[in-house]
């Protein structure tokens, strides 16, 4: 399997629920590497364009108010298989559908407030790198 980079962002809701620490130890238990990070209060502007694939959907506005209503840990993982390694850790878009032990289920109240965001394809994935980390930014670790 290859190795892998992905964006993970922890949201809003769970930095103010300060589980960051919680979060990143389920990363690493789970050979998923920190090779970037950093602490943001996204602007409406920013947040609209991370999202823009969601531009035309009803719940576009929502989204954007709740990544703008507060600051966010921005994180890029590395290691086998990660895209999908990290969406098998969040767990489903809404808590009350996530299995039980992902980091939805555990940590987030509603498909609004839903803790964390991940990439969710190779291509997306390299997009959304690079729009929070210049290369230089990020360490390989290894
Ligand atoms: P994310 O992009 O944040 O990792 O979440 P996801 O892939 O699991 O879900 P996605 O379809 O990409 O939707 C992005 C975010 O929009 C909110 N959403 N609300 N009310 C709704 O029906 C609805 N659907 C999506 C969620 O907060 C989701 O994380
Ligand atoms: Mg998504």
């Amino acid at each position: 399997m290859a190795v892998e980079r992905t964006l993970s962002i922890i949201k809003p809701d769970a930095v103010a629920k300060n589980v960051i620490g919680q979060i990143y130890s389920r990363f690493e238990s789970n050979n998923l590497k920190i090779v970037a990070s950093k602490m943001k209060w996204l602007s409406r502007q920013e947040a609209e364009a991370f999202y823009a694939v969601h531009r035309e959907r009803p719940f576009f506005k929502d989204l954007v108010d709740f990544m703008v209503s507060g600051p966010v840990q921005i994180q890029v993982l590395e290691g086998e298989n990660a895209i999908m390694k990290n969406r098998e850790l969040m767990g489903a878009t809404d808590p009350k559908k996530a299995a039980k032990g992902t980091i939805r289920a555990d940590f987030a109240q509603s498909i609004d407030a839903n803790a964390v965001h991940g990439s969710d394809s190779p291509e997306t994935a390299a997009v959304e790198i690079a729009f929070f980390f210049p290369q230089m930014d990020i360490y390989a670790g290894r």
